[in-house]
């Protein structure tokens, strides 16, 4: 017969890919053992809930809808109203040549008015919402390395033209010490001539987070609004945070954010309903509100909706509360993970984190980031998110490890710095577990806590693995013996209590050890009901080497996983996630 498995390097692909157990194995036992085979939990829904609306005294007037560019100065200029342009055939070189200046058509942003006008794409009851009289003012903090000129400008330019002036304390441009010459003199001169727009040069490179936390200390408003520097604020876009902020000072607003294409630079209007999740390890993505939540909590499509985690560049949040926060961690590097770091902060340290659908700004997604990262990139959001983890997963921090194949895994290769502080912030505030934040705030998220675990059935032998004084046998499968419980972590170890199943080398009896989860040699990969040990390769083959049962339940062994034979394969009596 042909060998199971043959190239270590497909299987880690296939493994990938499919996941590590086959659920529709023919050879199920299920019926044997009497238990479920898979914990399904029942379907649990977005939590939507709505808290009861909060009075304030102060008079109310309707959301204004300022906007110098409702008539704008060139009704036919490129791109007016927020059309798609076109570069003209003999501009195509010209297109792909200043592509990478931005990652986006930097040539057709140039065509455009810096003040152009785009179209008002709230929902339709947004223009009637009350709002306060007296709310509070906020800063507005750009942070920007190497930005493209025509961008920048226009990102400043939205929001001067559709804020109300008593609102807008001051803009804050935060250079991230750039190196292009246009952002030198030629910027300063250009914001002279604009009072509310501050420059602050940072003389490293210190990365959006820190960037953001200089233009925060700096900042005299009663609130803080990030906005990223290639933007276009909406009509309207202002007041709404603001409101939000002001009815709960823990409420952190963020806008609806819409998409400039990076191709023609339309305004693109997007989907009512979407939240902000994450998915393991720890992806930011959007999901649509499923139509029986919205019609159950009576939603509108203007209504705030809660959010697990934000995107991470567009909100406004009190000041005094972002710095009772603790503000961002300041060891988090150049880009990435800050959202989550705050996101899971806001939610279980007291506070909330709301989309607001009638507060829209549009932004240029990009495929690249245009700037370098001083260390490589993946590894500088890995190293950022593996802090967060650390700080706010608790247990769950394994999903967030297992998930990735992370270099993390092996805490040489990546030192992710000091917690101390993080740490003691947490504690300080009080904040809540990461189990209360997946209970209530994304309860819709699968998170068990192994990926599978029971009794470990082997088909062979039609016997189940024991524990007796730290030497693995056989016994009679019995779901009331603790000794015949085992899990599969997500850090893919074999795990009864301390003790973990180690592979001894091929030929070898499989013992137990005190569990090390920084020990690359406790670790399995499940497969289509084949164990393997990850770390032991037969050289001349080469091929992994598989947990096999002695012939006569007479031992536990790693052995070449070249045989079909169902001394091979083993079932764990349940398995939660793939
Ligand atoms: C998203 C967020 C972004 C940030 C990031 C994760 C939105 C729309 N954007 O990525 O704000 O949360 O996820 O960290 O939600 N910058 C610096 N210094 C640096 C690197 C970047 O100042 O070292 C600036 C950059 O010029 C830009 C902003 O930070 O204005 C965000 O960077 P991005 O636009 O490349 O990030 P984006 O939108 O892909
Ligand atoms: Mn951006």
């Amino acid at each position: 017969s042909k060998p199971d498995v043959q190239v270590v390097g497909i299987l880690r692909k296939a493994e990938q890919n499919a996941g590590l157990l086959n659920k529709s194995d023919p050879h199920s036992v299920k019926t044997q053992i009497q238990v479920t085979p898979r914990l399904r939990v029942q379907k649990v829904e977005p939590s939507q809930a709505k808290p009861a609306p909060v009075q304030k005294a102060g008079g109310l007037h309707k959301v204004m809808a300022l906007d110098v560019t409702l008539k704008p100065r060139d009704a036919r200029a490129v791109g007016q109203f927020g059309q798609a342009a076109v570069a003209p055939k003999d501009k195509e070189a010209e297109v792909q040549s200043r592509w990478n200046e931005g990652y986006f058509n930097v040539y057709l942003s140039e065509q455009i008015p810096i003040d152009r006008s785009i179209p008002d794409t709230r929902p339709a009851l947004c223009s009637e919402k009350m709002v306060h009289d007296d709310l509070p003012t906020t800063s507005v903090i750009f942070c920007f390395v190497d930005e493209v000129w025509s961008t920048l400008l226009r990102s400043v330019h939205s929001v001067l033209n559709r804020s109300p002036p008593h609102l807008l304390k001051e803009i804050i441009l935060v250079d991230d010490c750039s190196t292009k010459d246009y952002l030198k003199e030629p910027l300063d001169k250009y914001m002279a001539q604009l009072p509310k727009v501050r420059i602050i040069r940072l003389k490293e490179r210190q990365g959006l987070i820190r960037a953001r936390l200089a233009g925060a200390a700096q900042a005299t408003g009663e609130v803080l609004t990030f906005l990223d520097s290639h933007i276009e604020c909406n009509i309207g876009w202002l007041e709404p945070l603001l409101e939000r902020v002001y009815v709960d000072r823990r409420k952190v607003a963020c806008p609806v954010i819409e998409v400039i294409s990076d191709k023609d630079m339309s305004y693109v209007q997007v989907d009512n309903f979407q939240r902000g999740i994450f998915k393991w390890p720890l992806v930011f993505g959007w999901s649509t509100l499923p139509e029986d939540v919205i019609k159950k909590n009576h939603m509108k499509d203007s209504d705030p909706l809660r959010c697990p985690v934000m995107a991470g560049g567009l909100f406004s949040i009190d000041k005094k509360y972002f710095y009772e926060l603790g503000a961002y961690d300041p060891g988090l590097d150049v880009w990435g993970g800050e959202n989550m770091e705050i996101s899971f902060k806001i939610w279980m340290c007291g506070g909330e984190i709301e989309i607001i659908p009638c507060s829209r700004v549009g932004h240029i997604f990009r495929g690249q980031n245009p700037y370098k990262f001083p260390k490589d990139r993946q590894r500088t959001v890995e190293r950022n998110l593996a802090r967060v983890a650390e700080v706010w997963l608790d247990e769950y921090k394994e999903l967030f490890y297992g998930h990735g194949y992370h270099h993390l895994l092996d805490n040489s290769v990546i030192d992710i710095g000091n917690l101390t502080e993080q740490i003691q912030l947490r504690e300080r505030l009080k904040c809540k577990s990461f189990k209360w934040y997946l209970e209530n705030i994304y309860p819709d998220m699968e998170a068990p806590l192994v990926k599978a675990e029971g009794l470990v059935f082997n088909l062979g032998t039609r016997k189940c693995l024991a524990l007796q004084n730290r030497t693995l046998v056989f016994a009679t499968c019995d779901l009331s013996n603790q000794n015949q419980h085992f899990s599969y972590t997500w850090l893919r170890l074999i795990r009864q209590q301390a003790l973990c199943v180690v592979p001894q080398g091929p030929g070898n009896r499989v013992s137990v050890e005190p569990c090390d989860r920084t020990s690359t040699n406790q670790r399995w990969l499940l497969y289509t009901n084949k164990v393997m040990a990850e770390h032991i390769i037969v050289e001349s083959s080469p091929r992994r080497v598989c947990l096999e049962a002695g012939a006569k339940a007479d031992g536990i062994y790693v052995k070449d996983c070249f045989s079909g034979s169902n001394l091979q394969r083993w079932q764990f009596t349940h398995v939660y996630a793939q």
